[in-house]
């Protein structure tokens, strides 16, 4: 193993190129088929990590369910005060859980540190809504009669999280769950079960610590088949799925086949509308960042751009210039700005992508080919050069527009009334993020009201990608529905009891109904 990798891994306790127990429930183990986590940057294999048979899928929910029952009964602030130890552990091992984090899946380390801020970010959030899960006290139509809103525990929440985002997904699905009096089980990607392993054995230690049964927060690797063990057991509450459409569709029908709760977030197909007046000086980098950040592997990546007429060929110009601009490499070397594909079969996709664009008559504008860096080291990585490409044809409900591309491929089209662009915008079936660049406030007003942009996230003058853990973060239409993180979100990890009270003699009956004897 290279000492880069050896130094992180050993930073956090997990032993280079050894086997790793996969499977925590407030004991360590897992006795399945390892997963091999392979180094996207270097092709090196870092770990392997034991995974759950199907008896011990079995066994690790029965065990949440009994941690469930200890820990719905303890009052929510004291949970926050559990989260709030969990920050502070977290937050001391950033840097070491960033670097494991670029490392295993193969954004730059700024990026890897900021999907560690995000966890650390959530449970601070989720330390002050420990103390505000409030319910409501409703009118009552009848005399001494009280309602009441009352959020009580769910149950278990299983989160089955990507490998884009392998810790701050997880973080916005615990902290919330956790807070609201639950046992959550974390299925990870298979390709990134390292970042999980050391996120729970964090979690796992302040539980402990506390004397809270560790399988409140229990980690299950293992592949489809774990993956289908949790999805379709009544002992799940509810199914917090991250990642593809078709995957999730899968996932979706199962759960409502037993009539379980899901939360889905899919893909993402997101566009950046520029106006004429769009302040160019801010549009082009975060247009750069949300394209080619975490080499298009974001859900929130934004993979069309649509350039009013009059500034398109001075904004592509620049724009070419920027993509030409951008250092590949290791992502753990400062000033890299675009790592590599986490897997062999992203990069197939990039390329079959791109020969969708040329051999329908498009134009590659730049890049458009795989990248060879000069270090020895990284040769087995999985480099692709940032691409801009024009597809021959700008409709929407072609495949190049309306599948996605996790990958840097940006397809671009020109426009000439807003309306055109917010229509294109809304052609796809995916709903996640889009973003405005202009300074006219009437665009701003036609973009985020009812007959603006349909997906969950409409941003002016920011990119698309990179939100903020404050408002709930999620898509429509194909990208599933669900919600995370801020805003409303925590409201699904609760089970909701509307509780009428009658604090008199009299059983008067609503809406006016007599039924006297
Ligand atoms: C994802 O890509 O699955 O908004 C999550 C963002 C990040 C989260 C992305 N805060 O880009």
């Amino acid at each position: 193993l290279s000492s880069r990798a050896s130094t992180i891994l050993s930073a956090l306790r997990i032993p280079a190129g050894g086997d790793v127990p996969g499977v925590y429930d407030g004991q360590w183990g897992g006795t399945g088929e390892p997963l091999v986590s392979l180094c996207p940057s270097t092709g090196e294999t870092l770990a392997r990590v034991t995974t759950a048979t199907p008896q011990e899928v079995q066994t690790a929910l029965e065990k949440s369910r009994q941690a469930y029952v200890s820990f719905r009964t303890m009052p929510a602030p004291r949970r926050g005060e559990i989260i709030r130890q969990i920050r502070e552990a977290l937050s001391t091992k950033i840097d070491a859980l960033g670097a494991l984090v670029s490392l295993e899946m193969g954004k730059i380390k700024t990026e890897g540190l900021g999907e560690v801020q995000e966890i650390v970010d959530i449970c601070d959030y989720a330390v002050g809504l420990s103390r505000m899960m409030n319910g409501s006290v409703i009118s009552s139509e009848r005399p001494g009669h009280s309602i009441l809103e009352v959020p009580n525990p769910l149950g278990v929440v299983a989160v089955l999280s990507a490998f884009n985002f392998p810790v701050a997904v997880y973080g916005w699905n615990l902290a919330l769950s956790m807070a609201a009096g639950n046992a959550t089980v974390w299925k990870p990607s298979p390709s990134t079960p390292l970042c999980a392993i050391a996120v729970t054995r964090i979690v796992a230690e302040v539980l402990e610590k506390n004397g809270i049964n560790g399988a409140v927060a229990g980690l299950i690797c293992g592949g489809k088949d774990v993956g289908e063990g949790i999805v379709k057991s009544p002992d799940v509450d509810m199914v917090s799925f991250t990642g593809s459409e078709a995957v999730g569709k899968i996932v979706g029908k199962a759960v409502q086949d037993r009539f379980g709760k899901s939360l889905l977030e899919l893909g993402g197909n997101n566009a950046a509308i520029v106006m004429p007046d769009a302040p160019m000086h801010i549009a082009l980098p975060s247009i750069l960042f949300s394209a080619v950040g975490t080499a298009g592997q974001r859900c929130t990546t934004t993979r069309r751009l649509y350039l009013h007429r009059s500034i398109a060929p001075s904004f592509i110009e620049r724009l070419q210039r920027a993509y030409e601009t951008v250092k590949i490499g290791d992502p753990l070397v400062a000033g890299t700005l675009l790592g590599p594909l986490h897997t062999q079969t992203a990069v197939q996709n990039y390329q079959a992508a791109i020969s969708a664009v040329r051999s329908a008559g498009g134009e590659i504008l730049a890049g458009g080919t795989l990248h060879t860096p000069a270090s020895a080291e990284l040769q087995n990585g999985n480099y692709v050069l940032p691409t801009i490409a024009v597809p021959a044809s700008s409709d929407p409900k072609q495949d190049i527009w309306s599948k996605e591309t996790f990958a840097p491929v940006l397809n671009v089209a020109v426009f000439d009334e807003l309306e055109e662009a917010i229509a294109m915008n809304n052609a796809v079936p995916q709903g996640l993020s889009s973003s405005l660049w202009t300074r006219d406030v009437r665009n701003v007003g036609k973009w985020i009201g009812p007959a603006g942009s349909d997906t969950g996230i409409v941003n002016v003058n920011a990119g698309t990608s990179g939100a903020e853990i404050g408002a709930a973060f999620g898509g429509n239409k194909s990208t599933g529905w669900g919600r995370e993180s801020g805003g409303d979100a925590w409201k699904q990890y609760v089970r909701w009891s509307a509780c009428t009270i009658n604090f008199t003699d009299e059983a008067p009956l609503a809406q006016g109904v007599s039924f006297d004897l």
